[in-house]
């Protein structure tokens, strides 16, 4: 046996707030790979709590991202939609990878440094532990693909480094079970396109976050036309005009992120963006922005809405998405068990 066909695995935490940066870091890209790959798209919530969640908004939030995965254009029949917690696999895994992952691979995890700031001592273990999951989520159903912000490159690296050393750990017994070229693929991170880090609209050198206290810093996805245009007239911005090329763009992380937020919307590269505004203020380039984001964001936040007011349907899709989740990851799981040497 051979590594598996390529399949496509990634994840959105129900943490509350979904905003532009996981639209065009994450849900737009899930959407364009369902044209060419197999897709399972996962509501991480086991993630969620590795910070507390209140759980009636937890549950409400776990609705809100699957309806924004539906709302987007993710095709839940044709891929796999479903909620982390459903499909026990991904837990079971991870505590074998807690046994593979060295400690001094997750020390240098820097997200777990800025989410831990100061206090350390009294974050929860599962924080800490948060990349072995986010491997097992991937690897339990050996998907080779993960889109995702630049953000979790990082956590990308750390999940390819526990495959390799799973295949390297148990090398003997996964040949012994047929497998020739390690059993677990080194799956790869796909981040591309103009906005793979959209920053905050109220600091450019922070990413855009769902746990950032100030509202003005991010569009979330259920904002209406009136928040948008407002968020964006309020960003800030230095005084110069729009530069010609990309390169005019260094040292201006504001309207690094604006140029690069609108050629996403738009679907075009930074540089057709300058192509057409380059030499345009922000009094001018910010009202063409707004009117844009509105036009590409507020059909997805009517059919959020939409969904929201049915949850009955978006629980089924979680529901049957499971079971088509277990199916694929119960089999690799028992594979697993056995090359891991646990009688079964
Ligand atoms: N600012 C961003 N720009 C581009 N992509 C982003 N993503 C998140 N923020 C940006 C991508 O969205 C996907 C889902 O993210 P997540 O919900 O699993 O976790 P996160 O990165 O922790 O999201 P937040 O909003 O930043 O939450 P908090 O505030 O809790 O830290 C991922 O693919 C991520 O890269």
């Amino acid at each position: 046996m051979t590594m598996p066909a390529p399949r496509v695995f990634s994840g959105v935490q129900p943490t509350g707030n979904l905003h532009l940066g996981n639209y065009l870091g994450a849900i737009t890209r899930f959407v364009d790979m369902q044209e060419s790959h197999d897709c399972i798209y996962c509501v991480v919530d086991l993630h969620a709590i590795t910070q507390w969640q209140d759980p009636r908004e937890l549950a409400h939030n776990t609705r809100e991202v699957t309806a924004a995965f539906l709302a987007a254009g993710i095709d839940a029949e044709k891929h796999i939609v479903f909620n982390q917690s459903q499909v026990a696999e991904h837990a079971q895994l991870a505590w074998i990878f807690n046994c593979v992952a060295r400690l001094g691979w997750l020390n240098r995890m820097t997200q777990f440094k800025e989410k831990a700031g100061k206090d350390s001592e009294n974050v929860s273990v599962g924080l800490y532990a948060y990349p072995n999951l986010m491997a097992a989520d991937i690897l339990v159903y050996r998907a080779t693909h993960v889109p995702v912000g630049d953000d979790q490159k990082q956590h990308l690296e750390l999940s390819r480094d526990i495959a390799q050393k799973f295949n390297n750990d148990f090398a003997q017994t996964i040949r012994e079970a047929g497998y020739k070229d390690g059993f677990f693929p080194l799956p790869e991170p796909l981040i591309a396109g103009p906005a793979t880090r959209v920053m905050s609209f109220k600091d450019g050198t922070k990413k855009m976050s769902k746990s950032d206290p100030s509202d003005l810093s991010r569009i979330n996805l259920t904002d209406d036309a009136e928040a948008i245009a407002r968020k964006i007239r309020k960003a800030r911005t230095d005084p110069d005009a729009l530069p010609s090329e990309p390169d005019g763009l260094k040292e201006r992380p504001e309207a690094a992120n604006l140029v690069g937020i609108f050629a996403a919307l738009q679907g075009e590269s930074v540089a057709d963006t300058l192509k057409t505004y380059g030499g345009a203020q922000f009094s001018t380039f910010k009202p063409v922005l707004a009117d844009l984001a509105v036009e590409r964001l507020g059909p997805i936040g009517a059919e959020m809405n939409r969904m929201m007011a049915d949850t009955a349907y978006i629980d089924a899709v979680l529901q049957t998405g499971a079971q088509r989740a277990r199916a694929i990851a119960g089999p690799i799981y028992e594979e697993v068990k056995k090359i891991v040497g646990f009688i079964r």
